[in-house]
């Protein structure tokens, strides 16, 4: 292992990814510009852009990360392992007083194709329900038609019954979870703006929690912790799940 760090604000990772993930990280970065008011988030200085290396190959993360009123940390990052494997990786993290899901994107491809593409607005409080209004969106959207569905892992109870998590299996497909994703995210910085902070340290607390559940549950994701580890270090593995990907507040 060797392990190498440096710092870039160009993006030109995604120019060199799986066609699918440069154009939903253009979609994604584009939908909020268009209804969000961003600002800048303070990155760990060592985090922006970071090379490791994987049984020979070079791995490059680049990381994208805003903040706005209803969020404490909008999350875009791509990765690139070898020449085979290009991943993205999107969160949005609401502040602990707006009563927000929580909207998580995870796309990993090679050459053959994407094999796993995952996106849910999930619920962040104590019943693990949405609100009546996402609900009620979520369900009128066109029903799904992807060909191969796949299992949820076993800490994947975080997840709403309107999560979509497939093997898209040619093009059309690639696209009908791009036109999902941006529904999805549409419709969320759409509520965002509208919603009201919550005001009682009690309604915060319960935020707190169920953002602290999330962010538990998606740290014992053994497939990205063991890229990470193989690629990083143990330690360093941790400490980019538990402060960079799934920082709990
Ligand atoms: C799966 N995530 C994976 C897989 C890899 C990664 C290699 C296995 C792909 C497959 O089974 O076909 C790797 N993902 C990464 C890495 C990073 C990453 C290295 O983001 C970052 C550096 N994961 C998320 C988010 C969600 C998510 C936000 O980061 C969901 C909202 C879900 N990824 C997710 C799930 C799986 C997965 C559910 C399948 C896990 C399994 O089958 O055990």
């Amino acid at each position: 292992m060797t392990h190498t760090l440096q710092s870039t604000t160009t993006p030109s990772l995604r120019l060199q990814q799986h066609p699918l993930v440069c154009r939903l990280a253009e979609r994604i970065e584009s939908i909020w510009a268009q209804h969000l008011d961003l600002a800048p988030y303070d990155m760990p200085e060592d985090l922006g852009y970071v090379e490791g290396r994987l049984e020979g190959e070079k791995v490059m993360i680049e990381n994208h990360c805003y903040q706005t009123p209803q969020f404490r940390k909008l999350h875009l990052e791509l990765a690139k392992v070898g020449p085979g494997l290009d991943i993205l990786h999107c969160v949005m993290f609401p502040r602990t007083n707006y009563p927000l899901p929580m909207f998580g994107n995870d796309l990993v491809g090679s050459r053959a194709g994407i094999s796993a593409a995952i996106v849910d607005l999930s619920p962040i409080n104590e019943a693990r329900q949405l609100s009546e209004l996402y609900d009620r969106q979520l369900a009128a959207l066109p029903t799904d038609q992807f060909s191969q569905h796949r299992d949820l892992p076993g800490w994947g109870d975080i997840f709403s019954p309107y999560c979509v998590f497939v093997r898209p299996k040619d093009e059309d497909e690639e696209l009908d979870f791009l036109a999902r994703v941006e529904a999805f995210l549409t419709i969320h910085c759409q509520n965002a703006v509208r919603t009201e902070p919550v005001h009682t340290k009690e309604e915060e607390a319960e935020l707190i929690a169920a953002q602290r559940y999330y962010c538990g549950k998606q740290q014992e994701n053994d497939k990205t912790r063991r890229i990470l580890e193989k690629s990083f270090g143990v330690e360093w593995a941790e400490r980019y799940m538990t402060k960079m990907l799934f920082d709990a507040p």
